[in-house]
């Protein structure tokens, strides 16, 4: 995600105005997931996150990698794990998977409990069920977190999906 963003970005800061820029950004920010969907069905994918905390960087790479449509939610599958980082989204206690779970912002809350909203109350869209494990968009508190194996009060993130 990031990493496409970045990449308009670059793109973006050589080569158009100001004013277009922001129409591109506003762009991305509302078809993000669409962008993602789109990518990452055409052909197979696999998507490498790279986390920086305490001045050490670790890796979790999942050999297959897709987000459905938006039909379904831009549900979230991903299997095959390799790294350094930890396995924190397929292997772990089912309420707080995020493999296989509906992404949710605070508009549209498609996680896994009735009377809470987890993009709400942790300030940012996932794949939530109960809510996390391990998320990347939080931005209440520090609660960026890769659980298995670098915890909460991760610094930067890098998200690179790459065709197979
Ligand atoms: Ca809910």
């Amino acid at each position: 995600m990031e990493a496409i963003k970045e990449n308009v970005k670059d793109f973006v800061s050589v080569n158009i105005n100001d004013e277009i820029r922001k129409i591109v950004e506003e762009i991305l920010k509302e078809k993000g997931n669409e962008y993602i969907n789109a990518i990452s069905t055409n052909g197979q994918h696999k998507v490498k996150f790279t986390l920086w905390k305490d001045g050490t960087t670790k890796y979790t790479e999942y050999s297959n990698f897709r987000v459905e449509d938006e039909q379904s939610k831009y549900k979230l599958k991903v299997s095959g794990y390799s790294g350094t980082a930890g396995e924190s989204l397929v292997n772990v206690l089912s309420a707080r998977k995020a493999n296989e779970q509906k992404f949710s912002t605070y508009d549209q809350d498609n996680d896994g409990i009735s009377d809470y909203n987890c993009a709400m109350e942790n300030k940012g869209g996932w794949w939530y069920n109960a809510c996390f494990y391990a998320s990347l968009n939080n931005m209440e508190n520090n609660r960026i977190n890769w659980y298995k194996d670098m915890g909460y009060n991760i610094k930067k993130s890098m998200v690179m999906v790459t065709r197979k």
